[in-house]
Parts: structure tokens; C-alpha cells; sequence
């Protein structure tokens, strides 16, 4: 039967008027809403205009209720549909506009991070990483056989800095023994210096003979801090000048006293520091303030005070591994490890070859070639400013007991 005879022409006109226009007028406000959105989708307009027509078309048919009620079933899923895609492709844009994060290299590292060649190159060859730190540490043994040299690192820095850590790292590399040494003190959390004794520390190798000494003593020194719980300059002096002995209580109030049984009136050659190490923190590189400004001045004291006398001077920067690096084989590719230590060596006024960049052992269990690598590279080159200073002053003539 035709559907139209079942319906009366007024009805299809009504339904028409009643439906149509309004299944328009909808159409038509989420047309003008979607407008608003479709800035740079000129297609989604002549879409719609399209779809809009057919339903125009279709409701003006005269077809009973049925078929009415499927077109605006099907109508409402395509328009849902449309409306749907119209969303994600303007998702999409947005995101296509915003910028891209950074490309990742194959390590994933951000490539611009990582550069293409290393900022500095500390060993020969880098396809043996085992083999580059057995060259190191042959190299510092070999120091070692100049005719019984003795050398003295004095570590100052800032509370907290690392220097006690930096004194078990060089033993844990130097050692071998498979485990983290503990010879230094380090706490975590203390508002204090943890370290509160000048100490001093012998290292000793792994030889083919077992463990022997290496004529290295490292000066670990309670960290400079503020006016009543740093150590003072003149402390720090003494200590430069050979004047002050082992195991000497540094007091933040009162420099060592003459009469003290710690005081050592007459000092040799072989008591006094042939390389200081200025220890920050790389963390700290705020603006460009690694110390505070007390801090800092007892540094510059310090450095005008050696200069005179053309005593070595490095800058250790501890912690570079919270500088967001996750390879610590890359750390001399890296433009964050470049950067802090370009900061650093304006900071001080040192060159950038002054500046060792070091991550020392803080919470392994075990020991990792890669820091290893690192640790040993950087007492090395330590022990090479000690010798040619030991050497140009002929300092060390004498033999000297560890
Ligand atoms: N992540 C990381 N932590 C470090 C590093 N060096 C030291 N630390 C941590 O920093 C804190 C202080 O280290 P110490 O070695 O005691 O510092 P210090 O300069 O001897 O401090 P004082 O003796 O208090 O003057 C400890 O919690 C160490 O584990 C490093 O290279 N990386
Ligand atoms: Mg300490």
C-alpha cells in the first residue's frame, strides 16, 4: 500500500513543519557552534551544508511516520559521527600547533642535549670503557714510582658539598675491592658539616701484589658555612702553610691556637698543600651563585692568598648527576654538564680545563665502571697539578712515611 494514502496531506505538512523545522534549526545552531570551532576547517562547513540540504530534502518527502522517525535516527548518528570527528581533527590541530617536545636520541637523551662530539675528550679511544679505567689507573700509579713523591690535596668547599663523598669515591675506583668504601664520614640531612676534624686520608691501589699505598694524601676539612658553624679562613691558611696536624678539631669560633698540640710550628715542605680543590655543588648553580656570598669570599681570600705562592687550584663540581643525567658514560657530550661547568669556571675565575665535573657514590651498593671512570680521571688530573707543582718548587725532596 502506498504510505502516503494512510496519511492526510495536512498531517505531512504539520510533521513537515513541526519536525523539519525544527531538526533545522538544530542543525542550524550546531552548524553556527561548530562554526565557531571550524576556523580552519572550511570542509566541515560545505559538509554540513551538505548533509543539511538532504535532510531538507527528505523531510519535504511524503513518507509516513516510519521512515521519517529512521531518517532522523540515521540523520542524529551521522550528525553525533560528524560532530565527533569534526572534534578530534581540531584536537589534533591544536596539538600540531603547540610545540613538539624535544627529538629523542637513540640513548634517549634530547639530541640537542647530547652533542654531536664531546666538550672534552678524556681518553684516547671510548670503545672499552674497562680498559680506558685501567689506563687511569696505571697512569696514577705511575706517579706514584717518582722517586717516593708525596703529594697533598687539601677539599674545601661549602657543608654538605661532597668532599667526604669525593674522598670514598677516589678510594672505591682506586681500590677495587668490588664495594663502596667508607673511609670518610657522610651523612645525609645535617644542617652542620658532618665533617668536623681536618683528616686525612692515604689511598691505596690494587696492584698485581694486592692493595699497596699511593703517595696521594687527600685533606678532607669541616665544610665553610656561615660566621658560627664554618671554619675560618685563617684555619684554612694554616692548614695550606703545613701548620696544622691530623685529626684537629676545627673550631667555627677561634682559629687554631699556637700552643695547640695539633699546631705544628715548624712545617716542611712535605706538610704543606701542593693542590686545593674548591668543591661545589652543581646543584647550587643558582643564577650563577654556587656558594653563598660568605662562602665565596673566603674563597676569593684563599685563592689571592695561594696565588702569590702559584699553588694549583681546581674546581671539583660534585652531584652532576642530579643534573637530570641518566648516562653517566655521557656526561662529557652533555650540554647541562658544559654549561654548569662554564658557569662554574667564571664563578671562580679558573679556566674551563680547571673545572672536573664528578658524580660521586652517594646510594650504589656497588661500585659502576662509569663512575669509576669519572673518579679516576678526576684524582688524576688532580695528582698531575700536585706533581708539576711539587716538581717546579722541588718541594718534595724527602721521603715521607704514609
Ligand atoms: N647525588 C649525589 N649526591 C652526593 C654527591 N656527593 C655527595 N652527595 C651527597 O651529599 C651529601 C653530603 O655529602 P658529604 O660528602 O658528606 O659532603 P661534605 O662536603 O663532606 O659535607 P660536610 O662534611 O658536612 O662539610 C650526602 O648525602 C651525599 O650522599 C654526588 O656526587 N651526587
Ligand atoms: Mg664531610
Amino acid at each position: 500500500m502506498d504510505s502516503t494514502q494512510s496519511i492526510p496531506n495536512e498531517e505531512i505538512h504539520d510533521l513537515k513543519e513541526g519536525l523539519g523545522d525544527g531538526l533545522v534549526k538544530a542543525i542550524k545552531q550546531l552548524q553556527e557552534g561548530m562554526n565557531g570551532l571550524q576556523k580552519h576547517q572550511k570542509i566541515t562547513n560545505s559538509t554540513l551544508q551538505q548533509f543539511l540540504e538532504q535532510i531538507n530534502v527528505i523531510t519535504s518527502l511524503p513518507k509516513n511516520r516510519r521512515v521519517i522517525g529512521g531518517v532522523l535516527l540515521v540523520g542524529g548518528g551521522v550528525l553525533l559521527f560528524t560532530a565527533y570527528m569534526i572534534k578530534n581533527r581540531l584536537q589534533n590541530k591544536s596539538l600540531e600547533d603547540k610545540p613538539r617536545s624535544l627529538p629523542m636520541h637513540p640513548s634517549a637523551e634530547p639530541v640537542q642535549i647530547l652533542l654531536p662530539e664531546p666538550w672534552r675528550k678524556i681518553h684516547p679511544t671510548e670503545t672499552d670503557i674497562p680498559k680506558i679505567k685501567e689506563f687511569y689507573r696505571r697512569k696514577i700509579v705511575d706517579i706514584c714510582h717518582d722517586k717516593g713523591m708525596k703529594l697533598n690535596i687539601l677539599l674545601l668547599g661549602e657543608g654538605a658539598s661532597g668532599k667526604s663523598s669525593f674522598i670514598n669515591s677516589c678510594q672505591t675506583a682506586l681500590g677495587q675491592s668490588g664495594s663502596i668504601s667508607q673511609i670518610a664520614t657522610v651523612l645525609d640531612g645535617s644542617s652542620d658539616s658532618v665533617t668536623k676534624h681536618l683528616e686525612v686520608h692515604g689511598m691505596q691501589v690494587k696492584d698485581d701484589g694486592g692493595q699497596e699505598h699511593i703517595p696521594v694524601r687527600l685533606f678532607d676539612c669541616r665544610g665553610l658555612l656561615d660566621e658560627k658553624r664554618g671554619v675560618q679562613t685563617q684555619d684554612i691558611i694554616n692548614i695550606c702553610d703545613g701548620h696544622v696536624k691530623d685529626k684537629y678539631e676545627i673550631r667555627p669560633d677561634t682559629p687554631i691556637n699556637i700552643s695547640d698540640p695539633k699546631y705544628r710550628e715548624k712545617s716542611r715542605k712535605k706538610d704543606k698543600i701542593h693542590c686545593i680543590v674548591y668543591v661545589m655543588d652543581a646543584q647550587n648553580q643558582n643564577g650563577d651563585n654556587f656558594v653563598g656570598q660568605k662562602v665565596r669570599d673566603q674563597f676569593e681570600e684563599v685563592k689571592r692568598y695561594l696565588s702569590r705562592s702559584g699553588n694549583p687550584q681546581l674546581t671539583l663540581l660534585t652531584k652532576i648527576d642530579r643534573l637530570g643525567i641518566r648516562h653517566m658514560d655521557k656526561i662529557f657530550y652533555d650540554q647541562r654538564v658544559k654549561e654548569c661547568c662554564e658557569m662554574a669556571s667564571s664563578f671562580l675565575g679558573f679556566s674551563l680545563g680547571c673545572v672536573l665535573p664528578q658524580a660521586n657514590y652517594c646510594e650504589e651498593v656497588i661500585p659502576s665502571v662509569e663512575k669509576d671512570l669519572i673518579t679516576l680521571f678526576n684524582i688524576w688530573k688532580i695528582m698531575e697539578s700536585a706533581k708539576s707543582y711539587v716538581q717546579k718548587t722541588s718541594a718534595m725532596t724527602e721521603s715521607v712515611p704514609m
